[in-house]
């Protein structure tokens, strides 16, 4: 009887002996494992990842000089006694390509004398960073008087997508 109870309890102790040595085995191992970098796990974290920006096409309109025609901003072709022919420039100041999707891609409305015409209109698509022209004319009549329109630029811009030009002149008569 003795003797069994000898073999119980070093049979017990062993058994104690191996599961505190597995313990510390499967200790070491974990922290070699997060020693080298790797991020504890954390199933409550809140942190969102960071969105990859979006990229967009941007329009600018400005003229030789250059000056800027903001959307709504108007161009003065002055007094003109026949014609006079503008260049207006497009750029793209984003990082997708600018799409104009008008038709025609220059739209003159609001103009009643049939003052203004586009003679040479711009490319539809422009790469990030490139331009395009296009030029429009104003033409004087037997009749002085001040002559407006407006330029419709249909594009992908987010937030310029109906780009407006109003165009002013007073034609001259000789
Ligand atoms: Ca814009």
């Amino acid at each position: 009887m003795r003797n069994i109870i000898i073999f119980i309890t070093l049979t017990l102790l062993c058994i104690s002996i191996i599961s505190c040595w597995i313990f510390a085995m499967d200790r070491e191992s974990y922290n070699i494992k997060y020693s080298e970098g790797t991020a504890a796990p954390t199933p409550d974290s809140t942190v969102e990842p960071t969105p990859t920006p979006v990229p967009i096409p941007e329009i600018r309109i400005y003229d030789t000089i250059p000056t800027d025609y903001d959307s709504g901003s108007t161009y003065d072709f002055g007094n003109v006694t026949s014609s006079k022919d503008v260049t207006f420039t497009i750029e793209n100041e984003g990082d997708a390509q600018l799409q104009l999707t008008g038709t025609p891609l220059v739209e003159v409305t609001d103009d009643a004398s049939n003052r203004y015409s586009v003679l040479t209109y711009p490319q539809a698509a422009i790469d990030p960073g490139n331009t395009t022209d296009f030029i429009v004319r104003f033409t004087s009549n037997q009749t002085s008087d001040d002559y407006t329109a407006k330029l419709i630029i249909i594009n992908n811009d987010s937030d310029e997508g109906t780009y407006e030009i109003n165009v002013t002149g007073y034609a001259e008569c000789s």
